[in-house]
């Protein structure tokens, strides 16, 4: 099916929001919020900027925003190309040592046996086996040399390789109509992404950094790369994914980063 046209039923939503959003910003944001949110609307990164408007913890204003932040998934889930790539890089410009980030120390990385280790697979998908690592080595395997973004303020070039995430939910057989994919992590970390970007050409079910089996720091067993999220929007450590239409958020997510989380 094509993502080029959304169905009615998400654009009738998005106006709803909309309607809502724009309300609740009349109401309680400051002129110059107003115009954050503006620009930062057409720019897609307009949360941030909002948020570092004088806010306080007040409710109503949590509320807004979070209102906001998923009136922003719906602008940007609109406005997501499924063909436009992000850019690439060449070899010379990965950087080395590329950095660590999770929500704790690299002291503490999760070190996943592949011994017993099987991939789930769950919700909306015909094949509901369970992937040993050696049968996702068998599939066809792409490279990447794409740039990560971190909300914290660092990006870094990379080199992962593994199965395009599209070709693997057609060969379990997901129902490619259906809104989410959902990971859940080996540490606590969960995060879920929409369908648009899970059949995006660039996005990865990596195995491999920089031509070697990702070393843990990386993500071991698998990390979901996606040149065109945010890295927070990429998790590693993949013990389970599944396909649902009901909305999964996540780590970051359920505490206020924006869900869609495009960069
Ligand atoms: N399982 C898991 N995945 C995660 C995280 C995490 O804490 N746990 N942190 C995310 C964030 S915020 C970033 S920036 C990247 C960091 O990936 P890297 O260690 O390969 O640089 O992983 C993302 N995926
Ligand atoms: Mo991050």
């Amino acid at each position: 099916m094509s993502f080029f046209k959304r169905p009615i039923a998400t654009q009738v939503d998005a106006d709803a929001v909309l309607i809502d959003a724009r309300k609740l910003i009349e109401k309680r944001l400051s002129p110059s919020s107003r115009r954050h949110f503006l620009r930062g609307s057409l720019t897609l990164g307009g949360l941030s900027l909002l948020t570092g408007c004088a806010l306080d913890g007040d409710a109503d204003v949590e509320a807004a925003l979070q209102r906001i932040s998923r009136f922003n998934d719906g602008v940007q889930g609109l406005l997501f190309d499924p063909r436009q790539l992000a850019p690439t890089y060449s070899q010379d410009m990965i950087t080395r040592p590329f950095p660590f980030n999770a929500y704790y120390g690299e002291d503490q990385v999760r070190v996943v046996e592949e011994a017993g280790y099987r991939l789930e697979v769950s919700g909306l998908v015909a094949d509901k086996r369970r992937w040993t690592l050696a049968q996702l080595r068998a599939m066809a395997q792409q490279e990447q040399i794409t740039r990560h973004i971190c909300v914290e303020g660092w990006s870094a070039i990379g080199r992962w390789g593994g199965v395009p995430f599209g070709d693997f939910l057609r060969r379990v057989g997901a129902d490619l109509g259906a809104k989410y994919v959902g990971f859940q992590c080996a540490d606590d970390y969960h995060t879920s992404i929409d369908m648009a970007t899970a059949l995006h050409p660039q996005t990865l079910l990596a195995l491999s950094y920089d031509g070697a089996p990702l070393p843990p720091k990386y993500g071991f067993p698998m990390k979901l790369r996606m040149p065109t999220k945010l890295g927070y929007k990429n998790p590693k450590h993949i013990t389970a994914l599944y396909v649902t239409n009901s909305f999964p958020g996540g780590y970051w997510e359920d505490q206020g980063y924006n869900w869609f989380g495009g960069s």
